[in-house]
């Protein structure tokens, strides 16, 4: 909170110390010292000219803020070709993810596809087999929407008890992008889906190939053919020029660089369906299909990689939340590891299937505390705890770890992943 001083210039010396202490400061903000520099002095930036309009065509973030990269685990990236980075979520605010920090998983690296080049076909139990070009793809009529991709790995290395000191690495396989794109409906339409079309294969042009069945109901209702992200084209990693956009549901059916829809009257079973993105449970069976992403949320700050460095006092704790099957009407939040629960307030536009952002504003005493948020989705459904997850999962699962995330903070305010029971 500052003060605004208005019709007068204050001089140096005109300014009374502690000019905010009786004005109802909410977090602070130094009582005015005429010891700092920082506001009393001539800083660098005030005395040359700067970069013209000419120097950055195409902009990117102040040398302040590199530190702010998407990042890999090296444990788990044995081959960087095939791997994941996570989206440093704890750096982020609202609910868009910028383009350049979306996360990325590959299963043959970054495919470098000439738009010019690239065809989209549908064939299989259609009346017409076609093949798109991007232009004729941007002739039809497009729609842009909001949503979560989140992996369906993503908190998989935390079934076990906790393991990585940061949401950008227990949470941070998930990005909430504005799509524009053409809905998959309308492409089928073109092709006519015959009666016995029941299920599509999508497949990406990328090395790996990487296909999966989607049933036809969900790719007639809002899945999309997108070739914009946050306004501007797909960025290489993510599949430009053109991806699959199926909301709600595990980030692995999002084919990027996609090439191909087969229309069919069964699932393919194919292997991103059947030895990965299956969950085995505890009495041998597996899960299969487990398509929708359960409501799951996690504190961002204070965690792991933002520790509260102020001290006492007010404090903001926020954080994202988002489910599969709908929006995020309510997310609670306990500073005493679920002793007692209060409603984060909700901030920020509330879209069907994306990131929604909480806030918990709370004055810290100093000590210890147990962070955990709980979100409920428009459905009705509670995330769960870990343990309430594995009474019913076991400990063989990988996917779909949508349990509840326990960050300890300590007096100094370092934050700590840890697990409660
Ligand atoms: N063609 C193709 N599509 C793909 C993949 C891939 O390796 N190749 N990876 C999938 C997986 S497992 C996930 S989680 C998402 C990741 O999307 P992102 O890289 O935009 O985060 O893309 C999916 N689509
Ligand atoms: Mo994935």
């Amino acid at each position: 909170m500052s003060k605004i001083f208005k019709g007068t210039k204050p001089s140096r010396r005109s300014f009374l110390r502690g000019a905010l202490a009786g004005g109802g400061a909410l977090a602070g903000g130094a009582a005015w010292a005429d010891a700092d520099p920082a506001i009393v002095e001539k800083q660098p930036w005030n005395q040359y000219l700067g970069d013209g309009v000419d120097a950055r065509p195409y902009g990117v973030p102040s040398k302040f803020e590199e530190h702010v990269r998407r990042q890999d685990v090296p444990w788990l990236t044995a081959d960087p070709i095939s791997s994941v980075n996570f989206t440093p979520l704890h750096e982020l605010d609202g609910i868009i993810t910028p383009n350049g920090l979306c996360f990325e998983r590959h299963h043959a690296g970054i495919a470098e596809v000439d738009p010019a080049q690239h065809r989209l076909m549908i064939n299989g139990l259609v009346d017409r087999p076609l093949v798109f070009t991007m232009q004729d793809l941007m002739r039809f009529p497009r729609e842009n929407h909001v949503y979560f991709l989140e992996c369906a790995a993503n908190s998989g290395m935390e079934w076990a008890g906790a393991q990585l000191n940061g949401c950008q690495f227990t949470h941070g396989m998930i990005h909430n992008v504005m799509y524009t794109g053409v809905p998959l409906r309308l492409l089928l339409a073109e092709a006519g889906v015959k009666t016995e079309g029941k299920w599509i294969m999508v497949e990406g042009a990328d090395a790996s190939g990487m296909n999966r069945s989607i049933p036809m109901e969900k790719a007639l209702d809002d899945c999309m053919i997108a070739f914009k992200m946050n306004g501007e084209a797909l960025r290489p990693e993510q599949g430009y020029p053109v991806r699959l956009v199926v909301p709600g549901w595990e980030g692995n059916m999002w084919v990027k660089w996609i090439r191909r829809i087969e229309v069919g009257d069964k699932p393919w079973h194919a292997r991103e369906e059947t030895s990965k993105y299956t969950d085995l449970l505890p009495d041998g069976q597996a899960r299969r299909f487990t398509w929708e992403m359960d409501a799951k949320s996690v504190i961002t700050n204070p965690s792991p990689q933002a520790p509260i460095t102020h001290g006492p006092g007010h404090t903001v704790l926020t954080g994202v939340a988002w489910s599969g099957r709908g929006t995020i009407p309510r997310v609670d939040v306990t500073l005493d590891g679920g002793i007692n629960w209060q409603p984060a307030r909700m901030s920020g536009p509330s879209f069907d299937k994306s990131m929604h952002r909480f806030y918990f504003d709370f004055d810290w005493d100093g000590k210890p505390l147990l962070l955990q948020s709980r979100a409920h989705d428009s459905t009705g459904y509670v995330q769960p705890t870990k343990d309430q997850l594995r009474a019913i999962r076991g400990e063989n699962s990988i996917y779909h770890n949508n349990g509840i995330q326990t960050w300890a903070v300590n007096e100094q305010g370092v934050a700590e992943n840890v697990e409660i029971s």
